[in-house]
């Protein structure tokens, strides 16, 4: 039987093996919302998006200032420097890229990029959070390896944008 010093010993190697890989921790905001932090820096922004699917979750949006400062002070307990969230540049029919929230598709509204961003020109398409100042920079989808932040997308949160979306859609085409 193990004594009680070893177990002391087998639990710290245990806990140090999970910080050199990294964690991942849900964690309540000030706002009242919840964010679910996976601090490995070693996801592409699609294999991010999947890890956040795969638990029936979202990569986070930030359509405002106060959501933006929320997110901050939960990233201040975190560890990584770079942090893939839930946008992408779209290109638009009559050229330009345009960057948009996947949750809903929207186009951004408040933006938080750091100085001379976005420059990426169609080649950094996937949107991520620098902890240097907590400001957003658009860097290669594939080649680049952070962490994340989901967030939880109700079903029926998800339904009410289909709907709201639908209703744009068949306002433009259907003439009564
Ligand atoms: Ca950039």
């Amino acid at each position: 039987m193990l004594a009680p010093l070893h177990l002391k010993y087998i639990l710290l190697f245990i806990l140090s093996i999970r910080c050199v890989f990294g964690e991942e921790k849900w964690y309540d905001a000030e706002d009242g919302s919840r964010y679910l932090v996976v601090d490995e820096d070693n996801y592409n922004w699609y294999e991010a998006l999947t890890a956040c699917a795969t638990r029936g979750l979202s990569l986070v949006s930030i359509q405002s200032e106060e959501k933006q400062n929320a997110l901050v002070d939960v990233l201040k307990k975190t560890g990584k420097m770079f942090y893939w969230i839930g946008a992408v540049g779209t290109y638009i029919p009559n050229g330009g890229l345009v960057f948009r929230w996947i949750n809903d598709g929207e186009e951004f509204d408040y933006t938080n990029w750091r100085p001379s961003e976005p420059n990426g020109r169609g080649n950094e398409n996937c949107v991520h959070l620098d902890r240097h100042n907590y400001r957003w920079n658009d860097n290669n989808c594939r080649t680049n390896k952070m962490a994340l932040v989901c967030e939880e997308i109700s079903r029926v949160t998800q339904m009410k944008k289909y709907i709201s979306s639908l209703e744009r859609f068949l306002d433009e085409v259907i003439v009564f």
